[in-house]
């Protein structure tokens, strides 16, 4: 029975890879050489060197590190160090071109299978529950988010296409959903794929608050803007104004005015701005901002997972809202099967026990909270995955967007950026404190 379960984890290990090979190769073989190589802003890698670095990772962590096996371009690794060169820098290294970096990432994960299928996938915590294998498999997704958004940097005509998502079924909803106060489990302990900052389970008193019931929709953030929010100081933080000054913010980002209207580009496609969706390509800053101007504030990171998987009913912290179950296509909007966040009320499935809905997939949510590790952190299996990001830079981002893969998003999954950041998927949901009298 062990051998068999084995098999069985063996098999899915080999999927997760697999699947998100298919993805990368989808968003490389998209564009032509010169659009893979070239700089498409300042912000992002060359695409070329993304996948060449989704190699690089592949090799240390899974041919050399678990299979013990001899490098097979170890004068390229310092090339795919992203904290060699920042990311403006790399489109002037003698990177591998798109040929050498697709035959160097086949002949890669040829020996990582051979690994894979060498290795008993338990005995060393590296390898318990297949850690590594999916360690590279989140990594690879992650990398090819990162990639989504240099797309929808890239000038020209539209090269990628996909369905557009459900439309919303879930009836008129309110606005708000009361999460009653008390202690609930915050981060993990159990779910073998989570990533050392997710670690370990802790218990955390959040007291009770409102959260919105679905991500704040452009139609919303339209009226923030149309009530002058981007010219008005009081609504933004003094760090928050300095920057809306400096970069000239006025409204998210791939907007432009048209007439009385709005237009926005996604992925080469301009389209008028759709009311119903959750808005996108926002910073911390301007998230905060509309939170005040409405009244209100960002959730804590505690809260947000709180509303994701705290259940009422038995007092357990789940893996998602709406249960332990993988999510599906009907659950939420991830995997980048759409090109879009879908409309707020377009996943009633998806819906958390109390009734909160899309806290998975659409779009990544900013929180209040800066990036640290939780009490009891330790670093597994390298710093350079979180803990040199802890401290004050960076504000943490919950849920995944239409771009993250299910691989890498889970309840406890977090991402963090700095509050300037824009390119990303990310939009937000507001919250507030509950009053005393709201709780009688
Ligand atoms: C977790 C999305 C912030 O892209 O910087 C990729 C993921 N880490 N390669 C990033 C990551 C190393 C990371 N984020
Ligand atoms: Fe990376």
């Amino acid at each position: 029975i062990q051998q068999l379960d084995t098999e069985r984890l063996r098999q899915h290990v080999a999927d997760q890879l697999v699947r998100a090979r298919e993805r990368t190769a989808l968003l490389t073989d998209a564009v032509d050489e010169h659009d893979l190589v070239r700089q498409h802003s300042r912000l992002m890698s060359p695409l070329v060197w993304d996948l060449a670095h989704v190699g690089s990772q592949e090799e240390l962590w899974l041919v050399r590190d678990v299979g013990g096996r001899e490098p097979v371009r170890q004068d390229i690794d310092e090339l795919y160090d992203a904290f060699r060169h920042a990311r403006a820098d790399r489109p002037a290294l003698p990177l591998l071109g798109p040929a050498e970096a697709r035959g160097y990432v086949r002949q890669v994960r040829d020996k990582a299978l051979d690994v894979l299928a060498a290795s008993a996938l338990s005995g060393h915590r590296l390898v318990d529950h297949g850690f590594a294998f999916g360690m590279i498999a989140q990594h690879e997704q992650q990398h090819d988010e990162t990639m989504l958004a240099t797309h929808q940097l890239r000038s020209g005509p539209p090269v990628l296409h996909a369905p557009d998502p459900p439309a919303a079924s879930a009836g008129p909803l309110p606005a708000e959903v009361l999460i009653p106060g008390g202690v609930f489990t915050m981060g993990t302990s159990t779910e073998p794929w989570a990533l050392d900052n997710e670690r370990p389970a802790h218990q955390v008193h959040v007291p009770a608050f409102f959260l919105d019931t679905t991500p704040v929709t452009n139609g919303r953030y339209l009226e923030f803007i149309d009530a002058g929010g981007y010219a008005e100081p009081r609504w933004w933080s003094q760090e928050g104004w300095a920057h809306r000054q400096r970069a000239d913010l006025s409204a998210p980002r791939f907007w432009r005015r048209d007439g009385s209207g709005w237009l926005r580009t996604r992925f080469g496609v301009v389209e008028p701005v759709p009311p119903d969706e959750p808005v996108v390509h926002v910073c911390y800053h301007e998230a905060e901002a509309y939170a005040r101007w409405a009244g209100r504030r960002l959730p804590t990171e505690a809260e947000w997972e709180k509303a994701a998987r705290h259940d009422p009913a038995t007092g357990r912290s789940r893996r998602y809202p709406w249960g332990d179950t993988d999510p599906g296509p009907d659950r939420a909007n991830l995997g980048q099967r759409h090109l879009r966040p879908a409309p707020v009320g377009a996943y009633p499935r998806g819906a958390s026990p109390l009734g909160v809905h899309q806290l998975i997939g659409d779009v990544w949510e900013w929180t209040s909270t800066d990036f640290h590790g939780y009490p009891g952190f330790s670093v597994f299996p390298y710093p350079e995955y979180s803990q040199v990001f802890f401290g004050g830079e960076y504000k943490v981002l919950r849920g995944g967007s239409f771009g993250t893969d299910q691989v890498a998003c889970r309840g406890t999954f977090r991402n963090w950026d700095f509050p300037i950041r824009r390119q990303i998927f990310a939009g937000f949901r507001t919250a507030r404190d509950a009053r005393p009298e709201e709780l009688a």
